[in-house]
């Protein structure tokens, strides 16, 4: 074995050993200190990974995370673990636990996250060793994903758009990104979850997350939700957050795609998924494409206006199989703006372009290079038949992990590890990469 070969052996044994020491007997918390539950599209990132020789425990995850899954098909983003974990805002504040279209246990938070189970369903189809036992399973899950996707496609659209949207920064997995601060000055503070103690600035630095400015904010749109029992209809008329975004949309269209090719495999009807692929990429290409920018915007649905803020989530359409030639050609070029060298030689993308207004270099979602972007991009340059590069940037991604160690998310000038520590899906997007082809070290 050569010493690329062994250093990137020793990598993926260590990132199998963390995603083992962070499984909690039935499914994987995203991580053991800031985040002790499961949470949708991080567990979606670890059944992947756990695809590649841990079938079993790869069906387990998916199994337990849709035992959250909501009568009405919605698919919780935290599936809460049993007892008291140090972990705000818990299942108290959710409020869902008699709620009719909620499971009797377990406890579950009450808003989604980016809906990458299918693509991850996918996998474990196309990689799993025992294909008999895969395509049995996929069998078994296929209604529960199905009505996770006609929940999102019927319940989060409005008449006159195709595009689903979300009702909390939450629901984007991007918490504080930029592009929710417009929206977010209509929303006004909390007002019943006052004096509340944030658990997350114990376990990670306070510049590393979301302000309490934000998190006011946060507190104040579950409190408009859980008001109207997290009810779809009662819950678009009440919300005074309600975006169409790109990731979120993309990823979802991705999806329905993995879901048609699923329902060919286990027999089911694809036509329905198909319809709803269809109309969805057609939406996002004819409402989110802004050409002056060369990147694709989000949609506030309340003002009707785009939201004209840069972020590397606007690049992500390059993932999308009909996306226009000449929109692929614009959308590498505005990639360059995100393209930063952590600690001098490695290739990275940041979350949002530096030097841009909104650039924050350690806040979260406002600057730092984000494994999970890191995947999505690569794999949308590998598409556009840009493997190189996308080979360039899992490189740059797995020297900072084997430099720093499993973190949330890295500087984007120094490289240094920031946010949560030992984190699962950093781990599962490490073996992902490393699994993909030769990387090299
Ligand atoms: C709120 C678990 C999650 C990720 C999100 C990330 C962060 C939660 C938080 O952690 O969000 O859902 O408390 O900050 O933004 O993408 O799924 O890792």
């Amino acid at each position: 074995m050569t010493a690329e070969g062994a250093s990137n052996a020793a990598l993926r044994a260590r990132a199998v050993e963390l995603l083992r020491a962070n499984w909690n007997g039935r499914s994987t918390r995203a991580s053991r200190t800031l985040y002790p539950h499961q949470w949708s599209w991080d567990s979606a990132c670890v059944a992947r990974a756990l695809s590649h020789g841990e079938q079993e425990r790869a069906e387990g995850e998916l199994t337990s995370l849709f035992a959250g899954q909501w009568a009405n098909g919605m698919l919780p983003h935290i599936r809460f673990a049993p007892g008291p974990m140090p972990y705000f805002p818990g299942p108290e504040i959710w409020g869902t636990a008699s709620l009719p279209e909620a499971p009797i246990t377990p406890l579950t938070s009450g808003i989604v996250q980016p809906p990458i189970h299918a693509s991850a369903l996918r996998h474990l189809l196309e990689r799993g060793e025992d294909q008999e036992r895969a395509c049995a399973f996929a069998a078994r899950l296929y209604p529960a994903v199905l009505a996770w996707h006609r929940y999102l496609h019927e319940e989060r659209s409005r008449p006159g758009s195709e595009l689903v949207e979300i009702w909390h920064p939450w629901e984007s997995g991007m918490d504080n990104s930029p592009l929710w601060d417009a929206a977010l000055e209509r929303v006004p503070p909390a007002r019943a979850t006052a004096g509340y103690r944030r658990t997350d600035l114990e376990v990670a630095g306070a510049e590393e997350r979301p302000t309490d400015w934000q998190y006011d904010r946060y507190l104040s749109l579950v409190e408009v939700l859980r008001e109207v029992g997290y009810e779809p209809a009662r819950s678009r008329a009440a919300t005074p957050f309600a975006v169409r975004d790109v990731l979120f949309n993309v990823l979802l269209a991705e999806a329905d795609r993995d879901l048609v090719a699923i329902a060919a495999l286990v027999g089911a009807d694809p036509r329905p998924v198909l319809a709803w692929a269809a109309g969805l990429e057609e939406a996002i290409h004819a409402e989110m494409w802004a050409p002056a920018a060369g990147s694709y915007e989000n949609v506030d649905v309340l003002t009707g206006e785009r939201v004209e803020v840069a972020t590397l989530a606007g690049t992500t359409p390059l993932l999308l199989a009909g996306l226009p030639g000449d929109r692929a050609e614009r959308l590498l070029a505005t990639l360059g703006r995100f393209q930063v060298r952590p600690g001098g030689e490695l290739l990275a993308l940041a979350s949002v372009p530096p030097g841009s207004p909104s650039f924050d270099p350690v806040r979260y979602w406002r600057g730092p290079v984000w494994p999970m972007l890191t995947l999505v991009l690569a794999e949308g340059l590998r598409r556009r038949g840009q493997g190189e590069l996308a080979l360039r940037l899992e490189a740059g991604l797995l020297g900072l992990i084997r430099r720093s160690g499993f973190w949330e998310h890295f500087h984007p000038e120094t490289g240094q590890g920031q946010g949560g520590a030992d984190m699962s899906w950093t781990a599962a997007i490490a073996v992902e990469m490393l699994d993909h082809e030769a990387v090299p070290a």
